[in-house]
């Protein structure tokens, strides 16, 4: 498989599984499970350039450098396992964080968390991650990173919820300033 092609299935399964389904006219279910033969079919409608096969999505699944996808038990249906903006239900389960968890970000927003604490933004959670060097390579997607530290610990015993997703993505839905270590 030719890494090039591969990376722009990924994609382009990002933008319909977890941004906009409608562009190719797909529904998700509440879940957020796109039908695998529906995904195909409207893949291939006529003025697509994305050419999908079943073993396009096998290998991306499979191969995919964070497991961004997942397909469920018997394969009929794919999803993405964290990182939507459209409202989908994961049903992911609470989990005990350590005591520190990461966020890569960059030096333009540091103000404004500083005064509002790490928000959702256009995602459906905040994305935090177990190690720095996860946060880094995070962070350098907009530029230089800034890493910050989060009380994840201190956090969950005071009853904020936490969810690890499919792909090892720790999700939690507010991180208030006084949990960050600039
Ligand atoms: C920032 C990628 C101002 C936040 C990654 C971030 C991740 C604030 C940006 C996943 C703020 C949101 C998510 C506040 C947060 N004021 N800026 N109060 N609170 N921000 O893309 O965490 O490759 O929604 O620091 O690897 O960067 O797509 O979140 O810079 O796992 O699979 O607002 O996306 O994964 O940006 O990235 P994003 P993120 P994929």
């Amino acid at each position: 498989m030719n890494e090039k092609t591969a990376k722009s299935v990924s994609k382009f399964l990002s933008l319909v599984l977890r941004h906009s389904p409608e562009t190719i006219g797909l529904k998700l279910d509440e879940n957020g499970w796109a039908d695998v033969d529906e995904l195909i079919l409207k893949c291939n409608k006529k003025g697509s350039q994305n050419q999908m096969t079943a073993e396009l999505l096998d290998y991306v699944v499979e191969n995919n450098d964070k497991k961004r996808f997942a397909f469920n038990e018997d394969k009929t249906k794919i999803r993405a396992s964290q990182g939507h903006s459209i409202s989908v239900e994961l049903n992911l389960e609470e989990t005990e964080p350590s005591e520190y968890l990461y966020h890569g970000t960059v030096a333009k927003f540091l103000e404004s968390i500083k005064k509002e604490g790490l928000q959702k933004m256009s995602r459906q959670h905040i994305h935090l991650s177990k190690d720095r060097e996860t946060a880094v390579k995070v962070g350098s997607r907009r530029g230089a990173p800034q890493i910050l530290s989060i009380r994840s610990g201190q956090m969950y015993r005071d009853g904020f919820k936490f969810y690890l997703s499919e792909n090892n993505v720790w999700l939690t839905d507010e991180v208030p300033v006084k949990y960050i270590d600039f």
